[in-house]
Formats: structure tokens, C-alpha cells, sequence
């Protein structure tokens, strides 16, 4: 908890009181996830309550209800000596309520507690996932014929459409934070690189880079890929169980999660150093694309324009390589260039790796956005002169006023040439 906190607690009663009905917000703590039977995933505290309090607790719910005396609520269990023997005594939560100058209710009932500070609101926003106070709140509410509802939100919408508000644009101290994250993902590939080997498997890489995320206080932000050669066409490959071969090109996507911020770096390594003039000219052509696409975030540009010139760049590309035939712009304009790129252009970063996005295409960038640049060229079987194979290469970048600065500049070379030289040592 800092006080940024209590800013941010600050504008959400703000952002919440402009709303036409009178609107509150209820946030739980993720649920602890079962892997089998008493024993559980690693827990990962919600986005959203860790954006507002701070606090990492597994047992809290935030409600904020602007037109109240008591604006914020803080509800937790009452100590539990016998959990506390198991798993240890949670953080204390009375400081926390102070700082934040929120009531504390302890009760067994939460979901009871929640509906009474509701009374009087026409709309509340909320998270659904099961098994926590608000999903339940959720559930209960959406239950209830309108005569049990007197007095009670008719209107259930999901937090995640409020908190996107707030959490689209960046403090300066957020934007530390990913820096502090995409340096770390920067150095775990430079300490990688000896394991980038011919005969190495990609699960060996995948879990070095993961240990090295660890020891330094954080974790992989996401599953991450390692996909060597025809496995890189898989955008989200998940199996890691093929060795590297020489001349192949490989594939990273891994980013570290520390302190809760996440980055996302997606890098092109040659396999022994040398590989065949046209998966060069595949990654340059991908390189160049992904160079065109951060060269247009300024504020103010829409990102589906960033994604046209990416598209743009890589249709050259696919015709120089002479996989796609014809004229340019009538190849751009029927989306030729889909079946081989066939996502987004990026997204954003932030708490969450696929952060709090504002609506759709027609998203306009504004400073203090942190989005990923990410072009591809992906080709499940051998197309023209390739292999089978994938090309992805991204970055996370800052809107700032003027145009935009590269978070992740530093975090390992692009250059093709560059790396055939490091690889063949
Ligand atoms: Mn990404």
C-alpha cells in the first residue's frame, strides 16, 4: 500500500459518481484454484484489487460506494487461528483499512454483508468468477425477482468495464514497474543464450528462463513458448518437447511478472548460427513490419492504423517472397495477408499481460498507454520457398507525449546478423 492507493481509490469514487445512475463497484480477491484434490495452484492475487488496495490478500473485497458516508468498505474473514497454523497468518488488514480509510467489517457472511451496502445503488459493477463474495453477490442479485430486488443494483456489469478506465493509462510509477519487469525478461534471454542450442530441448530453455524470473523475485507472466521450427507456427505453442535443430529458427514469447507487472518480449534466434536466405528474409520482412508499426504511436492515432501499416509491410513482404501474387493494394484490401497474420497488432501491458484494453479497433492511443507491438508471419505447411515455420517479434512500448519510447530496447538483439555471429560461437 502507498498512497498512490488511496489516489486510486480516490478516482474511482470520482469516475464512479459521473456515472448517470448511482453506481458502485464490488472487488473480490481471486479464488485459491484446486489442482487436485487438497492441494492448489500457485495463487494469483486480482488485478483489479491489487490496482486499487495494494494488497495481495486472498480473502478481501473492496466496495466503494460514492454516495455513502462511507465511501469504502473493506470486508474480511474474522482470524481463523486453526488456518493460520497451516498456511500462516495472512498480512494484516487493519493497517491496511486505515491507510486506505476504509470501514472494516469482519464477518463469515460476506456475500450477506455486500448486498446490504448495495441497498440504494441502481448499478453495480463486478467481477463474476465463482466461488468469491462477489460472484456470489453477482449470482444472488441476478436470481431475485424484481420484488425481492427493491432497492437492490438491477443493473450487473462487469468491473473489469469500469477498472479498464483507470487502468488503461499508466502512473509513472506503474511504468517503473514494467520497465523493472522487461529488464528482467531482457536479461533472463541474454543468460539463455548458451542453452540455444542444436539438441537442446525447448522446454530446457522455457524452464531457464522461468528459474531465472524466480530467483530474482518474480515469475513467467504467462506460459511461456519456446517453439523451434515448424512448432512456431502454433501461436500459442504449449508442448516444448522437440530439440532444436540447426538451421531452424526459434522462437522465445516469455515475459516476467515482477511485482505484479507484467512485460512480453517475443524474440528470433538462428539455431547454430546460420540459417537459409529466405527465413532471413522472412524475419527481416516481420522486423521491418513490427519497425513501421512502432514508428506511428503517437497519441492520438487509432490502433487499427498501426495494424494497417503492419499489414501493409508484411503484403510486400509475402510478394517479394512470392507466396502472395498481384497488385498490392487490392491484396491489402481483400486481407490477403490474414491466413498468415492472423492476429492483433499488440495489446496492452500492464497488471495483467492482456492488460485492460478500451473497446475494440477503434481504440485510439493516448500517453501513458503501455501496449505490445507484435507483427507475425506464421506458415503451417512448407509455403513458396519456406519451411513450415513461424516469425514473431515484439516489444512493449510506452505512448508518450510526443510519440512513443521502447521499453523493451534493450532486451536482446533483433539483428539477424548480428545473432548468426553470437549463435556460431
Ligand atoms: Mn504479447
Amino acid at each position: 500500500m502507498t498512497r498512490s492507493h488511496s489516489n486510486r481509490i480516490k478516482n474511482a469514487l470520482k469516475l464512479l459518481k459521473t456515472s448517470q445512475q448511482r453506481a458502485a463497484l464490488v472487488v473480490s480477491s481471486n479464488p485459491s484454484q484446486i489442482r487436485s484434490r487438497d492441494t492448489h495452484y500457485p495463487y494469483r492475487a486480482n488485478s483489479d484489487l491489487y490496482y486499487l488496495t495494494g494488497s495481495r490478500a486472498e480473502d478481501l473485497t473492496l466496495v466503494l460506494r460514492p454516495h455513502s458516508p462511507e465511501p469504502v468498505v473493506l470486508i474480511a474473514p474474522p482470524e481463523d487461528k486453526v488456518k493460520n497454523l497451516w498456511d500462516g497468518a495472512p498480512a494484516p488488514i487493519k493497517p491496511l483499512a486505515t491507510s486506505l480509510r476504509a470501514r472494516l467489517v469482519l464477518t463469515t457472511e460476506p456475500a450477506k454483508q455486500i448486498i446490504s451496502l448495495l441497498r440504494g445503488y441502481d448499478t453495480a459493477y463486478l467481477h463474476a468468477t465463482a466461488a468469491t463474495p462477489s460472484g456470489a453477490v453477482k449470482e444472488d442479485l441476478s436470481s431475485r425477482s424484481s420484488a425481492l430486488l427493491r432497492n437492490l443494483p438491477t443493473s450487473l456489469v462487469d468491473a473489469e468495464q469500469f477498472t479498464a478506465r483507470l487502468r488503461i493509462l499508466k502512473e509513472s510509477s506503474e511504468i517503473a514497474q514494467i520497465k523493472r519487469s522487461a529488464e528482467l525478461s531482457g536479461e533472463a534471454l541474454q543468460n539463455a543464450l548458451p542453452l540455444m542450442e542444436a539438441g537442446v530441448l525447448e522446454r530446457e530453455i522455457a524452464l531457464f528462463l522461468e528459474y531465472f524470473y524466480r530467483i530474482h523475485g518474480a515469475e513467467a507472466a504467462f506460459g511461456t513458448i519456446v517453439a523451434s521450427g515448424a512448432s512456431a507456427a502454433t501461436l500459442h505453442y504449449r508442448s516444448l518437447a522437440k530439440r532444436l535443430k540447426k538451421g531452424e529458427l526459434l522462437l522465445i514469447d516469455s515475459g516476467a511478472e515482477l511485482d505484479m507487472y507484467a512485460a512480453d518480449i517475443t524474440r528470433m534466434v538462428p539455431v547454430g548460427g546460420a540459417i537459409s536466405p529466405q527465413l532471413k528474409d522472412l524475419h527481416d520482412i516481420v522486423l521491418r513490419a513490427q519497425m513501421i508499426a512502432i514508428s506511428k504511436i503517437r497519441p492520438g492515432v487509432p490502433m487499427i492504423d498501426v495494424h494497417r501499416a503492419a499489414a501493409r509491410e508484411l503484403t510486400y513482404g509475402l510478394k517479394y517472397l512470392g507466396i502472395l501474387k498481384g497488385n498490392v493494394s487490392q491484396l491489402i484490401k481483400k486481407e490477403a495477408y490474414k491466413p498468415y497474420f492472423p492476429h492483433g497488432i499488440g495489446h496492452s501491458l500492464g497488471i495483467d499481460v492482456h492488460d485492460a484494453t478500451p473497446a475494440g479497433e477503434s481504440a485510439v492511443l493516448q500517453k501513458g498507454m503501455v501496449i505490445t507491438i507484435e507483427p507475425g508471419l506464421y506458415f503451417q505447411k512448407p509455403t513458396g520457398p519456406l519451411p513450415a515455420c513461424g516469425v514473431r517479434i515484439e516489444d512493449d512500448i510506452l505512448v508518450t507525449a510526443r510519440g512513443h519510447e521502447v521499453l523493451t530496447a534493450n532486451a536482446f538483439t533483433k539483428n539477424m546478423d548480428e545473432l548468426s555471429t553470437l549463435m556460431s560461437g
